[in-house]
């Protein structure tokens, strides 16, 4: 099996409470989705990450502003360290303010400018969208990291091994970070692969990878640093898997028959909020008014989404065949390749 790393001691306040801070933006926004689909303000699939806020939040953070995020269709969490909450809510809400004018929704939150390229529907489809955009950055000449996130299910795909196949062979600039949960919908890991140990899966393509506590920030940010670090510095891919549970279910519409409810309170005793609050308030870090105030202002930020999202506006029918087609002119790509 393969060692789990945990963080190796405490940070400075300041660092501590921007993390707390991240982790409780995610998961009030997600609670916020969660109440808006059930009094059908939002509508369509939706899959919360409620448990696995430390995995964004620690791999974002060594990021720098250039570097490309891939996720899956739990993405709300990734997309919002880069994407505001009234885009987000909007998309969700199927408004021209949203960050893919409304036609995406909350599977599919993507946003060029800010190098967040989706949320992605398919189970290992986001794989080689991120092997490709690192090729692309290698042939370049830019030193820039993708960061790529999936689920654990994505493992029994062929997806997954072409992709990590490829980048390994080209060396190519790709952080595999799998968001080990557990469970693909109904189905746990060790029903459906022989080898659970993922991390070992990923060393069998030469990469290096290393088993982490997803639920501890620190853990995560410090194992995303020193990944990012020997990416960037052209070690090729690197892999993470981040051991983590998702505390809700699969989606809106799953009655979660296929695990025990004492499981799911005993990663709850887990929570990755509750466990860096705690050890913020254990080292003095956190006085009960900086809790009020990080809490006040998080809740005044999704209020406005909402309010913003409220206010959005419904795409005109006559613009629905919209970008079926591109309307760009024939040879302005040529142009604008050679420029760029
Ligand atoms: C190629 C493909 N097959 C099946 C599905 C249906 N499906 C949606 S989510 C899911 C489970 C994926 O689990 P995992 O990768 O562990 O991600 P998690 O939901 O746990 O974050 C499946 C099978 C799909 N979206 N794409
Ligand atoms: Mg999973």
């Amino acid at each position: 099996m393969t060692a789990v790393r945990a963080s190796q001691g405490p940070a400075d306040a300041d660092h501590a409470s921007h993390l707390l801070r991240q982790m409780l933006r995610i998961r009030r926004l997600e609670e916020k989705c969660v109440e808006l689909y059930s009094a059908a303000r939002i509508r369509g699939f939706l899959h919360v990450y409620i448990g696995e806020e430390a995995v964004a939040a620690g791999v974002l953070e060594p990021l720098a502003a250039e570097d490309c995020v891939v996720a899956t269709y739990r993405e709300h969490g990734h997309a919002l360290l880069r994407v505001s909450a009234g885009a987000i809510l909007a998309e969700m809400y199927g408004r021209l303010e949203g960050c893919c004018r409304g036609r995406g929704g909350s599977m599919h939150l993507f946003d060029a400018a800010t190098r967040f390229y989706g949320g992605n529907a398919i189970v290992a489809g986001g794989l080689p969208l991120a092997v490709g955009l690192a090729l692309a950055d290698k042939m370049s000449g830019r030193h820039r990291v993708t960061a790529c996130f999936f689920g654990e299910g994505a493992v029994a795909e062929g997806e997954f091994h072409e992709s990590l196949n490829l980048a390994a062979l080209w060396q190519l600039p790709v952080l595999f970070c799998c968001e080990n949960n557990l469970y693909a919908m109904g189905t746990a890991l060790a029903r459906s692969e022989s080898q659970t140990d993922i991390a070992l899966k990923a060393a069998g393509y030469e990469i290096p990878a290393w088993a982490v506590d997803g639920m501890d920030v620190f853990a995560v940010e410090e194992a995303a640093r020193r990944a990012v670090d020997a990416v960037r510095s052209g070690g090729g891919p690197h892999f993470l898997e981040l051991r983590t549970y998702r505390f809700r279910a699969h989606s809106m519409f799953d009655p979660e028959l296929y695990r025990e409810k004492a499981e799911v309170a005993r990663w709850m005793e887990r929570d990755p909020i509750r466990l860096l609050k705690d050890s913020m308030d254990a080292a003095g870090q956190l006085p009960a008014e900086t809790w009020e105030t990080l809490q006040a202002d998080v809740d005044a930020e999704m209020a406005a989404g909402v309010e913003f999202a409220e206010a959005g506006t419904l795409e005109p029918v006559e613009e629905l065949t919209r970008f079926v087609y591109s309307d760009r002119t024939p040879g302005a790509d040529q142009a604008g390749r050679a420029a760029g």
